[in-house]
């Protein structure tokens, strides 16, 4: 049985498939579907079977936003704990040695926006809506929205979204930069099943090293980043992979990886 009440995970190969399951409230963010997301994040980082993860929504909703009656009452203490609660799992996921991919597959809305951006990828279904609402509720985003949404979509866009409220539609955030495609419907698991294969159809370790240069990158000078690159280059010439890699090249052949 799962040990999960809120979120299923379904194995599917190197594909991890985590759906959120609280339909009736829109798969809105309550603290347990916070502390499952970052237990089900630190399950699937320890298992070496699985790659690539998605994090989808059950029926019409991603997920629209934190849960608004659980934090209602809170005072700013409480609040503000359960806006760590959000760090942690942001941080867990682009700490992740797996590949993350959102699969929006409807609202994505304060923190489900927040959420979907914590992903190393965001795929959209034409049917998908994303916006940070929270000054509608007289708050601001506390999950990450004012400051990954302004690496990714630039200071105004992130401004503008974050003081209007306003939905916006999948095809203007693929255009804006915040969806990374946009397909329809019924398209969506099944072109983030063939992302997922290609992605895992490379060396683990290096799929892992890639993702973590370019992450801890972005809070490093250009000279400090260069040389964790360097550092993580050269790292990986002491794994098998880079061996079986480099010599199935030579030898014409597909190369079999062990992540090791
Ligand atoms: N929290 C709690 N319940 C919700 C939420 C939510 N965010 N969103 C929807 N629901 C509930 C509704 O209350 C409703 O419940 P009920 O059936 O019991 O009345 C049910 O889900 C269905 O919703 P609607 O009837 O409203 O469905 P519609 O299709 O008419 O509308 C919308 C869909 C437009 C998505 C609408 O539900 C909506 O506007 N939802 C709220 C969106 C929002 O403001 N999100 C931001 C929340 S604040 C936030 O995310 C802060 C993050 C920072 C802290 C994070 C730390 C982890």
């Amino acid at each position: 049985m799962s040990a999960y009440q809120t979120l299923s995970i379904d194995r599917e190969g190197p594909l991890a498939v985590v759906t959120i399951r609280r339909e009736q409230a829109l798969n809105a963010l309550s603290s347990q579907v916070m502390a499952e997301l970052t237990a089900a994040v630190a399950e699937l980082d320890a298992d070496a079977a699985v790659r690539v993860a998605v994090v989808t929504g059950a029926g019409k909703a991603f997920v629209a936003g934190a849960d608004i009656a659980e934090m209602k009452d809170l005072g700013p203490a409480q609040a503000q704990a359960f806006a760590e609660a959000g760090g942690r799992l942001g941080d867990a996921l682009e700490a992740s040695p797996k590949v993350w991919i959102a699969a929006v597959n409807g609202f994505a809305l304060g923190g489900g926006c927040e959420l979907a951006m914590a992903c190393d990828f965001i795929y959209a279904s034409e049917k998908a809506r994303f916006g940070q609402p929270e000054v509608k509720l007289g708050v601001i985003p506390g999950f990450g929205g004012t400051q990954r949404l302004a690496r990714r979509v630039g200071v105004a866009k992130a401004k503008e979204l974050c003081v209007t409220g306003d939905l916006i539609t999948a095809a203007d955030a693929l255009r804006i930069g915040l969806a990374d495609a946009v397909v329809a419907p019924e398209a969506l698991l099944p072109t983030v099943r063939e992302l997922a294969g290609r992605i895992a159809a490379n060396g683990p370790l290096a799929v892992a090293a890639a993702k973590r240069c370019i992450h801890l990158g972005q809070s490093m000078t250009l000279a400090e980043s260069l040389a964790l690159e360097q550092r993580e280059f050269g790292a990986l010439f002491a794994t098998a992979d880079q061996k079986e890699g480099m010599t199935a090249f030579l030898g014409k052949r597909a190369a079999q990886f062990t992540g090791s």
